[in-house]
Parts: C-alpha cells; structure tokens; sequence
C-alpha cells in the first residue's frame, strides 16, 4: 500500500530538516519504506480538506490505505511496529525503546519549544529578555539529565532504535541556540543519528524541496 506523508511546500527552516516531516522520513528510511509526499502550504493546511487528516491543521501527516495519522510520536511508532529496523524483537528492550520515545517527546521536546517560542513567538514581549535564562535553563536540566543518563554509550538503550530516531530529532532543533555543543556526548550522539545513511536520505529530500 502507497504511504503518503505531508510537508511544507515551504518550510519556514529552508530545508535545515527541523520540519517534523524530516523525522517521518527518516523512520521510513530506516526500515526501507518508499513513500511519497504531499506538499501543503500554511493556508492549506488550515483548510477543511487538510483538518480532516489533521484535527490541528499541522504537518505531517500519514496516509496508508484506510489509515490516517498524526503525530509524529504515533507515526513513527506505528513505522516502528510494522517493519523491522526500528525496535528491537526483544519484548522488554521494545518496551523500553517506546518508552525513550515518549521521553524524547514528552520530557525533553517541551523544554526545547518553549525556547523556540521564547526566542521568536516571545521575542517583542516587555519580559522576553528576563525569562529568557529561565527557559534556557530548564533546557539544559533536561539535558544534564539526559547526558549522565547516556554517558559513553553510543544510543540510549543498546542498539539504534525508534527512541534514538525521535530524542536526535528533538535535540536537532537545539544545535542553533549553543545548548547542544555544551554537552559533548549528546552533540556526538545528534551527529551519530546525523551521521546515518537513512539520515542522510531523509535530510536530502526535504532539502530538495525547500532549497532555493
Ligand atoms: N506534536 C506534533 C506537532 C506538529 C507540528 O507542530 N507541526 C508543525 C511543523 S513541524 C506545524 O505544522 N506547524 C504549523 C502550524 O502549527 O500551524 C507532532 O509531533 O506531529
């Protein structure tokens, strides 16, 4: 059956792969799934046809047969769950890898919006200047934890799994503000997420849309 995903016709990055679609087609890649994409501008996705797919009128979204889906958690974890490559056979060492899922979405992604927000939603607010460190704090206490948490280990629970894919994309969007290269083991831990050919592949063909 024919996936479908959802992105940007233009994202407001430039193709720097921080869309949340890069993370789909990532796991896509991961486990050899071809896929194809359709574009949405900002005014379409707000739209009866795309709030259908999407109640929240965001990218992206899945399309598989019957089968629609959002959120980039429940995608990759449906990706996950249905071809090999993603989480481990073991039912424990599964479990733990979802768990690092919700961690990366749940525990560590909301810190690092709320730095986004700050710095441009925020960013005319009279107060924007005084709770800047605050937000930038609460960033790096997630990430001190997850650091001593990750140590010298290559990936955070045994081999490369679905938890990988999703705590490298939430940490990507860090690499701009500095945070990130203040811990020298997550940094390496983004570039080794960075470093894989199905990385590689999933960065190139947002870029292919969004460059120029
Ligand atoms: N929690 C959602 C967030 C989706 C999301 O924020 N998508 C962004 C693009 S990365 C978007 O569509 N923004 C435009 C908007 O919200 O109007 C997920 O993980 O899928």
């Amino acid at each position: 059956m024919t996936i479908t995903i959802t992105a940007f016709e233009k994202s407001p990055d430039g193709g720097k792969g921080l869309a949340r679609d890069t993370r789909v087609r990532w796991a896509l890649e991961e486990t050899g799934q071809p896929y194809q994409v359709r574009l949405v501008s900002f005014r379409a996705m707000k739209e009866p046809a795309h709030l259908a797919l999407h109640p929240f009128g965001q990218i992206p979204t899945y399309e598989e047969g019957d089968l629609v889906l959002f959120e980039t958690g429940a995608i990759v974890l449906h990706i996950a769950q249905h071809h090999v490559g993603l989480l481990p056979a073991d039912a424990n060492a599964r479990a733990r890898a979802i768990t690092w899922m919700f961690a990366a979405i749940n525990t560590v992604e909301p810190p690092i919006l709320d730095l986004a927000d700050a710095k441009i939603a925020e960013r005319d607010k009279p107060w924007a200047t005084d709770r800047m460190p605050l937000v930038q704090d609460r960033v790096r206490d997630r990430l001190k934890q997850l650091s001593a948490r990750l140590g010298n280990a290559e990936w955070v629970d045994g081999g490369f799994s679905a938890g990988d894919l999703m705590m490298a994309s939430v940490l990507l969007r860090l690499r701009a503000s500095g945070i990130l290269d203040e811990f020298a083991n997550l940094a390496a831990y983004v570039a080794r997420g960075e470093a894989r050919p199905a990385y590689k592949r999933a960065f190139a063909a947002q870029l292919a849309v969004n460059a120029g």
